[in-house]
């Protein structure tokens, strides 16, 4: 049996990213693979990117690696954006950069007969937003290969970050993961009425997965283990007093409530999911 560690959207949060990598040490687990967002959000964007760069076996990009090391026509920008995009620039080196913008899209091993896919958000695009609450159509999507996947087979499983909420679940006797984020946990569907503990989504998550790796038997067993992990929020938020986010920020990482609902209603929308029965 063989474990690896899948952690994503680490987001410049450091204190978030030690207790994780101290937590797998303490497994003895030796793989880690990262599926992207190392940085955007958190101050510590370079500190991130290079524990990330020691420490992983696989690096994968995110939007925000994409999106923040990449030339912005400024112009078409308002203020504020213009004010994040040099701020969250301005935290990166040239060489963190340039690695972050080479990054691959995806990648893909077998691990007891199945074929396991990863990539940041979907097979098509790096930003697009598939939840935890979707429809079945789209979730079934995350399956299908596309130019930017490594061979053009369906997945058996497809593991993913981007939304920052972790689950797992089995759709048409295929698996789809997603690890949580380690560093701006949120639970994207809040329903005050509904929700449990807000400490139970703030921590840190990140995925194990253990199995026979580079095996095609499928007489094999394999398991899936999302892994939530405690981290000093208090630190890491006095950390931050340069953050030119950071009310957003604190609201994120404290409360877990996500800076940008309107976006995630308006996708709602979009697909005839109606917000109000989360
Ligand atoms: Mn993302």
């Amino acid at each position: 049996m063989y474990e690896i560690a899948i952690i994503s959207d680490i987001h410049g949060n450091l204190e978030a990213l030690k207790a994780v990598l101290a937590d797998i040490k303490e497994r003895n687990i030796s793989k880690i693979y990262c599926l992207g967002d190392i940085i955007a959000k958190g101050t510590h964007q370079q500190e991130c990117v290079n524990l990330i760069r020691e420490n992983c076996d696989l690096i994968l990009k995110g939007n925000c690696d994409e999106y923040f090391t990449s030339d912005i026509d400024l112009s078409t920008k308002s203020k504020q954006e213009v004010d994040r995009i040099k701020w969250n620039k301005s935290k990166l080196t040239e060489d963190s950069a340039k690695y972050l913008r080479n990054l691959p899209y995806c990648y893909e091993f077998y691990m007891s007969g199945r074929l396991v896919r990863l990539f940041h958000a979907t097979p098509e695009k790096i930003n697009d937003f598939v939840g935890n609450i979707d429809t079945i159509d789209r979730l079934y999507k995350l399956f299908l290969p596309s130019k930017n996947t490594i061979s053009n087979e369906l997945a058996d499983v497809v593991i993913y970050g981007h939304i920052h909420t972790p689950f797992i679940q089995r759709i048409y006797n295929r698996t789809i993961i997603n690890t949580g984020s380690v560093g701006n946990s949120i639970d994207v569907f809040r329903n005050d009425e509904k929700d449990g503990n807000v400490e139970n989504t703030t921590v840190a998550n990140y995925l194990v997965i253990s199995g026979f790796l580079n095996s095609t038997n499928i007489n094999q067993q394999i398991s899936y283990e999302l892994v939530s992990v405690p981290y000093d929020i208090d630190k890491e938020l006095e950390a931050n007093t340069d953050n030119i986010e950071l009310e957003s920020y604190e609201e994120e990482i404290r409360n877990g409530k996500y800076r940008n609902m309107q976006k995630i209603y308006k996708s709602f929308e979009i697909r005839g999911i109606d917000k109000d029965r989360i």
